[in-house]
């Protein structure tokens, strides 16, 4: 049984949140430890803390911290993929929420490159959404969330497709064109093939493209007043149905800090 890890020294501000899955809906289970993790020391709340690390083998998590609210979690589209995966497969997970504008150094030791997500598996730092989901597809393979290799790509150039758009200072320089282009293409593979992109279950694909697709949604409509074009019936239904998951809503981030966490890239 893992005790409870009191995460990084008394210098770097971490804030640890046990979500507790486990094939229910009850709440989230929530723990705040303090920079000094003063509330330890307090046996009836150490007690607490033991049974709840005794009942579970949580994924540890970096997540980025909202830029917003204090001792929430922010707006990394990469990291929300793997907080679904871990959901969509009902496994604990403890998040520790790292401040990507001043990073910590025990988080920087962890990971030099200093991106979040960082997962620990088998005892060791994983970073990049793509290895990290990788890894806990093999480790937990059931529920199974594999996308079929030949489906694997769907939609996958429409976060750069968004992003060349989004930063766009020229009206006329055909970004919201190949955006458009993207979209439509993905609005008429889930025509035929849908609801999700393997057909009736969620994957790993949709669980990569779902958090693309809410930040486009919010930072378009924020800073170019553009939404997606009714004449893609097909990708509106299907974002409809991937934010309103229950994985998806445990996880998602706040409208304010998806503005705020795009605002460098509009302005720069
Ligand atoms: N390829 C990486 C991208 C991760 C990434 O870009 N994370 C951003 C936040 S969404 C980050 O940590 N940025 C901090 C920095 O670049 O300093 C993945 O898929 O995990």
């Amino acid at each position: 049984m893992s005790a409870i890890k009191i995460p990084p020294p008394a210098t770097a501000l971490t804030i640890s949140i046990k979500h507790l899955t486990c094939n229910t809906n009850k709440p989230t289970v929530t723990t705040l430890f303090t920079r000094n993790c003063r509330a330890l020391k307090r046996p009836r709340f150490r007690r607490s803390l033991t049974t709840v690390a005794m009942s579970t083998n949580s994924v540890e998590v970096c997540a980025k911290a909202s830029l917003t609210v204090p001792n929430r979690l922010g707006d990394c589209p990469f990291t929300q993929r793997v907080l679904l995966t871990l959901e969509e497969k009902h496994l604990p997970y403890d998040l520790k929420l790292v401040d990507i504008g001043n990073k910590p150094e025990w988080f920087l030791n962890i990971t030099p490159e200093g991106k979040v997500p960082v997962v620990k598996l088998d005892d060791k730092w994983i970073a990049d959404s793509d290895v990290i989901t990788q890894s806990v597809e093999e480790k937990f393979p059931n529920p199974s969330l594999v996308t079929p290799p030949e489906k694997a790509s769907v939609g996958s150039k429409i976060f750069s497709t968004y992003i060349g758009f989004l930063k766009s200072k020229d009206p006329a320089d055909g970004t919201e064109q190949a955006l458009l282009n993207e979209l439509s293409a993905f609005n008429d593979y889930i025509k035929e093939n849908g609801p999700f992109i393997n057909g009736k279950d969620i994957s790993a694909a949709d669980l990569s493209l779902g958090p693309k697709l809410y930040h486009l949604e919010i930072a378009l409509g924020h800073y170019k007043k553009w939404s997606v074009p009714d004449s893609l019936p097909h990708l509106k239904a299907y974002m409809k149905s991937v934010f309103s998951l229950d994985s998806f809503t445990k996880t998602m981030p706040l409208t304010e800090d998806v503005i705020e966490g795009w605002r460098p890239k509009v302005m720069g």
